[in-house]
């Protein structure tokens, strides 16, 4: 018999629909690991924890220029993992870079990450997405409001937000170039999007979001309750964030590009199952659907 796995934050709905509460927790159980109470309890009540200095100097350059390398291979060139900005064609994002970078494997694995994750999310975790956001200068283009989870639970068939994201940054993240901005505790609140999702939506949604985009009166009700945060710091820092955190980015219009590695890690207690408001599920690039959990590398 199949089972349907309950829709418990329905959203691309008809018509607009009140912000429902979290049901889950955002700390899962009560793991030993590299995170000590103190951090467990911001990472909880904020959604989000930035770990600075994970990561040695030499170590961060090698992984910068593994991702810039990346950009200039004449392989990818035509491949559906580069995504290219709307308006400067300029490489946006590289999904899958951990495929294609043994360095980047590596990082994926790392117990530095690895561990935190685990610890989080109460469980063995598998990467879900693993993208290079280069929000190049000049042209680098934001990207608007939203929940992450909302995107995985309504196309990718993420059943609870029991995934976190790791940011880790290649380049400097100021105030100025196109830094990640949080709302401190919204992901405790789940704001359903109006608006079915077109079929294969990520080829338009990776370059632009328009669909699970909240509405501005929701935005700002979570702003004003919430107040808003930004992730700035030296290359090598690390942002963990809650699958639900509302976030966004501005235009980057400086000369200093803002690239990121962002890492999601899944827990294996949360595999995704049919996508509970898009036609048919994402590609593996975008969702990955091969569920064995990592095994951490001597870092
Ligand atoms: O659709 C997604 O999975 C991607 N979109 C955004 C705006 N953030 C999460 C993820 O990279
Ligand atoms: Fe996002």
């Amino acid at each position: 018999m199949l089972t349907t796995t309950a829709d418990r934050y329905p959203t691309r709905v008809p018509v607009p629909k009140p912000s429902t509460p979290r049901t889950d927790p955002t700390v899962w159980g009560s793991q030993p690991g590299p995170l000590d109470r103190r951090t467990l309890i911001r990472h909880s009540t904020t959604g989000y924890s930035v770990h600075q200095n994970l990561f040695s100097a030499d170590e961060l350059s090698s992984y910068a220029a593994a991702a810039r390398g990346l950009i200039d291979k004449p392989l990818l060139r035509h491949d559906p993992r580069v995504i290219r900005e709307k308006s400067s064609l300029q490489v946006r994002s590289i999904f899958e870079p951990h495929k294609l970078d043994e360095s980047i494997a590596h990082l994926v694995r790392d117990p530095r990450l690895l561990d935190r994750a685990r610890q989080i999310l109460g469980s063995e975790v598998y990467v879900h997405q693993c993208r290079v956001n280069y929000m190049p200068g000049f042209t680098g283009q934001g990207f608007y409001w939203h929940s992450d989870f909302e995107t995985w639970h309504a196309e990718d068939g993420m059943p609870a937000p029991r995934a976190v994201s790791a940011s880790i940054a290649l380049t400097e993240n100021f105030p100025y170039n196109g830094s990640l901005m949080v709302m401190p505790g919204s992901h405790r609140t789940f704001v359903p999007c109006v608006g079915s999702t077109p079929a294969d939506n990520f080829r338009q949604s990776l370059r632009e979001q328009t669909i699970g985009v909240p509405y501005p009166g929701s935005i700002a009700a979570l702003a004003s309750e919430c107040g808003i945060d930004q992730f700035i710091g030296p290359a090598g820092s690390v942002l963990f964030f809650d699958s639900n955190l509302m976030h966004g980015s501005g235009n980057n219009i400086t000369p200093f590009p803002r690239s990121n590695i962002f890492i999601v890690f899944n827990s294996i207690e949360n595999l995704l199952v049919e996508p509970f408001a898009a036609p048919r599920p994402r590609p593996n690039f975008i969702a990955n659907r091969d569920f064995r959990p990592l095994t951490s590398i001597d870092s």
